[in-house]
């Protein structure tokens, strides 16, 4: 099989050009103010070289995984490497294909390059009308129309997905993302290409990235969980081995007594939900507000910090998914 790149050369800049003082600007008072700013952002360098930008480069696939139950295949991303800066930090991943996918943590000034390899059996066999590729379809940072990871037919210059599409077929596809100041917080990335141009987000290709601003206080534990249509799903971050685990419906969290840990909730599907976390209330986040539950609507998300107390039950509230069972357990102990 011909390996097909989608990139030739490396023609998207994500760092802005910095701006350079003309050289027809001969007023010495430019020049002092030019010497003094280039002084000033080079100890600012020498200062935050701890937490200077970092480059990942990161490799996923997309695979078949188990039944659903009702003899439909589920699908799911596996994290192959994760290098930060040259270092390996892929052991901090499940081996296996999970659903949810992969959380990526990222620093705002981060740049990332990641690319989709497609393991679904048959997807590089071109069938008319049927798009196999897969993709990553990322919101919240920023990147050009090429890493999209959306059909031509959505974004109108190629099909961005690993596989054969409507029209192109990769074997590899790369994406390109600028972790831009500004672009905090907890963000949804899903396939867009799989069988329709809204891809299979459904089946199980689905995962987050948090954008954590520099200098963030770090969190004994983080629970990244999704509220789904019938049931959470998620997953649970070690905060100080980064590890992963405990992925899958309705998981059960556990976290040490008097331990400060941080909820990130991302709405799939078409629900509104209630999401209650029995005996606690927090801050709304931009408030100074203590609240004890919180309405949130396809693609909405909401990122709160809790110190650990008592074990508790979190639920939806709301009386359609209360009855399909949408709950699971906060261990504490
Ligand atoms: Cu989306």
């Amino acid at each position: 099989m011909l390996f097909q790149s989608n990139r030739a050369e490396d023609d998207i800049k994500l760092i802005k050009n910095t701006n350079i003082t003309s050289m027809s600007q001969r007023s010495i008072i430019k020049r002092v103010a030019a010497i003094f700013a280039l002084t000033l952002t080079l100890s600012t360098l020498v200062v935050n070289s701890t937490s200077f930008a970092a480059g990942h480069i990161i490799q996923l696939t997309a695979e078949e995984t188990q039944d659903d139950g009702f003899g439909n295949k589920l699908l799911a991303y596996k994290m192959i490497n994760h290098k930060v800066d040259g270092v390996d930090i892929t052991s901090r991943y499940s081996p296996e294909a999970t659903i949810p996918g992969p959380t990526i943590e990222l620093t705002e000034g981060d740049t990332v390059k990641i690319s989709i390899a497609n393991a679904i059996p048959g997807n590089n066999i071109f069938v008319p009308g049927i798009s196999k590729q897969v993709s990553i379809h990322v919101h919240g940072v920023h990147y050009d129309i090429l890493s999209d990871g959306t059909l031509k037919v959505i974004n109108k210059n190629l099909d961005e997905g690993a596989g054969a599409g409507f029209e192109e077929t990769y074997v590899v596809y790369e994406y390109q993302w600028n972790v831009a100041p500004g672009t905090a917080g907890t963000w949804p990335y899903h396939d867009h290409n799989f069988e329709t141009h809204n891809g299979s987000e459904h089946k199980g290709l689905f995962g987050a990235i948090i954008v954590n601003p520099i200098g963030v206080p770090s969190h004994d534990k983080e629970y990244v969980l999704y509220l789904g249509d019938d049931a959470f799903w998620g997953m649970e971050i070690n905060g100080t081995s980064k590890t992963q685990s405990k992925h899958g419906a309705n998981p059960t969290f556990a976290a040490t007594k008097n331990s400060n840990v941080r909820f990130h909730l991302i709405a799939l599907g078409t629900d509104i939900h209630t999401f209650k976390l029995n005996g606690y209330k927090w801050i709304d986040p931009g408030t100074t507000n203590f609240i004890n539950q919180i309405a949130i609507g396809p693609l909405e998300k909401h990122v709160f910090s809790v110190i650990a107390k008592n074990s508790a039950h979190y639920k939806d509230d709301n009386f359609s998914n209360k009855l399909l069972g949408m709950r699971g357990k906060f261990l504490v102990h």
